[in-house]
């Protein structure tokens, strides 16, 4: 067998939504919708600068269907910088990117092959002995199992399969394409090329059966650095390692606060706790989501003057590292004492408002509510299994002790 390297990466989603920062500063929100770009740019630089021999995208280049070409022909200049590199570059359609979901299109350069839909195909490069098999998505959605249905290994050579799978189920990612690892290994391939979720992952040794998760961040869902995987095979031994390329990183970070805590102290212990975050940042921006446990005698005064208390906290934030920028401030202290239910009663809410656990009612019609309004986010924001980040419960629990804050200071 010869000796060669190869990139394989996946869930590129270009063209992404950005899903927010607390911030309103414009130039932060541009530097993080910005990323995912950057992320590809800069994995076609280490492909060019590595010298590598062939380069493999398993699905999700697009986030959806392009609202004009920006983002084809931001893909097609990238790729043909591979192509004037001399490296060849295969593509699988994926759910976010199926046959029937993308209806524009932009001439790519010649380098790049795309894998059948309708079945699987196999591509061939003759001098490196190397087999590439691969089946993409017609639809949205592959209920099927695509890997039983990949030819055999071409013997003598190196086989990979190329595949948009969660496998047997990956929280939260859709079930597409499912396949057991067993049905992967009996193919009898060397490698397998996985995309769909979006966290680096080893799922078996041998043979290799590698998810390299996307090269960017999207979400507070996305965390840590994420990239692509380059493969080195000598001789038939396979090595593999990490190329990092996000420009921008999200992290969460729980604090517990002391009941005794007013707001200052609260802020000088998040300030304590913060200096160990900036090491996950390794220089880039941090997007980060801060949640604030345990009990507080100040719980109300958090709530009703939530705003400030943000700012307060992204100012702490800054006071560490100029680059930590507050994804989201999440308030989940419980009273010290019974103060909400107190001011309750002096305005006369107390029979007004749930108090203890909400009736299934009022829980089911909130989800209706949720669903109604997840339906009209734009594409991928609402298609978490909680689109608003909370279930029902904790967003009625939010909304209650809001306008009891507020009652309490009237
Ligand atoms: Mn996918």
């Amino acid at each position: 067998m010869s000796s060669f390297r190869f990139i394989h990466s996946a869930d590129l989603h270009l063209g992404s939504p950005f899903q927010g920062l607390a911030t309103k500063d414009a130039a932060i929100a541009e530097l993080f919708i910005e990323a995912s770009r950057k992320a590809f740019s800069a994995l076609v630089d280490q492909a060019v600068e590595r010298k590598i021999d062939f380069f493999i995208v398993a699905g999700d280049v697009y986030d959806g269907d392009w609202k004009d070409n920006k983002i084809g022909l931001f893909f097609n200049r990238e790729v043909a910088r591979l192509e004037r590199a001399g490296i060849p570059v295969f593509l699988l359609k994926g759910n976010h990117d199926a046959e029937s979901v993308i209806t524009r299109t932009i001439t790519l350069p010649k380098n790049v092959s795309e894998f059948p839909v309708n079945k699987p195909g196999t591509f061939r490069l003759d001098h490196l002995k190397v087999a590439l098999h691969g089946q993409g998505f017609a639809e949205r959605s592959a209920s099927e199992n695509l890997a039983l249905a990949y030819p055999k290994p071409e013997p003598g050579w190196f086989n990979i399969g190329v595949l948009h799978t969660s496998l047997t189920g990956r929280e939260p990612h859709a079930p597409y394409a499912p396949c057991s690892i067993e049905d992967l290994r009996s193919r009898g391939y060397n490698y397998w090329a996985l995309g769909h979720v979006h966290d680096f992952e080893i799922v078996s040794e041998d043979p290799l059966i590698v998810f390299p998760g996307n090269l960017q961040g999207r979400s507070i869902r996305e965390q840590g650095a994420k990239g692509a995987v380059l493969v080195s095979v000598e001789d038939g031994h396979m090595a593999y390692e990490r190329i990092i390329t996000d420009f921008a990183r999200f992290a969460e970070l729980a604090v517990e606060v002391d009941p005794d805590d007013n707001i200052p102290a609260i802020l000088r212990r998040l300030e304590n706790t913060l200096d160990t975050t900036a090491e996950k940042m390794e220089g880039r921006p941090l997007a980060l989501r801060i949640r604030l446990t345990g009990k507080s005698r100040f719980r109300s005064e958090l709530k009703a003057r939530a705003d400030d208390f943000r700012d307060e906290v992204q100012a702490a934030c800054h006071r560490c590292h100029e680059d930590i920028w507050l994804e989201k401030l999440d308030v989940r202290v419980e009273p010290a004492v019974n103060g909400a239910a107190v001011s309750v009663d002096l305005l006369g809410l107390g029979g007004l408002l749930p108090m203890g656990t909400f009736s299934s009612e009022l829980v089911a019609d909130a989800d209706a509510r949720i669903a109604e309004i997840a339906s009209r986010l734009p594409s991928g924001i609402g298609a978490g299994d909680l689109p608003l980040d909370d279930d029902a419960a904790a967003l009625l629990a939010e909304a209650r002790d809001l306008l009891l804050a507020r009652a309490a200071r009237a």
